[in-house]
């Protein structure tokens, strides 16, 4: 299963050992949680169903590891400085694996540990981040709908209406 716990303002484990949390911890944010196997012809199956339920029609690939990624310390630099997106986040882990953290509602760190065959779908307006884990290497799967628009935006954001929007679902929903 994922594994997700929280962490510091700088990635640092809180509690040794790790305290695991339930996903149900990021459902309450907004996180889309899936497994797929990626060696398995059934989850062509599966991730064509999800593209199509969800309307991912643009897909790309990203190598991430240092020589194989253009400017790698500076995109690694910019993954892991917060930020949010007009628009959803949808990456499936391929190979390797790496770090997703999420504010929680507490505007706390949640540590998402993203290996081979995992999906997640961060919201429109959350705040996140990204590191490698030890192993410095992942291929993610990048989904999209329609025309892709990577642009982050940094914190602080209060002002942007896509991020109102998600506060405002936060607390809805609370
Ligand atoms: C982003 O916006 O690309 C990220 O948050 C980094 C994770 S995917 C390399
Ligand atoms: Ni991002």
């Amino acid at each position: 299963a994922l594994q997700v716990w929280m962490v510091g303002e700088n990635g640092e484990d809180l509690k040794n050992p790790k305290e695991f949390l339930p996903v149900s911890k990021l459902e309450e944010i907004g996180v889309l949680y899936w497994h797929l196997d990626p060696k398995q012809s059934e989850s062509e199956e599966e991730l064509s169903k999800i593209r199509k339920d969800r309307g991912y029609s643009y897909m790309d690939l990203l190598d991430i590891c240092p020589g194989k990624l253009e400017n790698y310390e500076e995109k690694l630099k910019n993954f892991f400085r917060e930020h949010m997106h007009a628009d959803e986040e949808i990456r499936y882990c391929l190979e390797g694996g790496g770090y997703f953290d999420v504010r929680n509602k507490d505007d706390k760190w949640i540590r998402i540990w993203i290996k081979e065959g995992d999906m997640i779908v961060l919201p429109a307006g959350i705040y996140h981040r990204f590191t490698l884990d030890t192993a410095n290497h992942v291929k993610l799967m990048r989904l999209f709908i329609g025309e892709p628009v990577w642009t982050a935006h940094n914190r602080p954001q209060e002002d942007h209406p896509v991020r109102q929007e998600y506060v405002k679902n936060l607390t809805d929903n609370a």
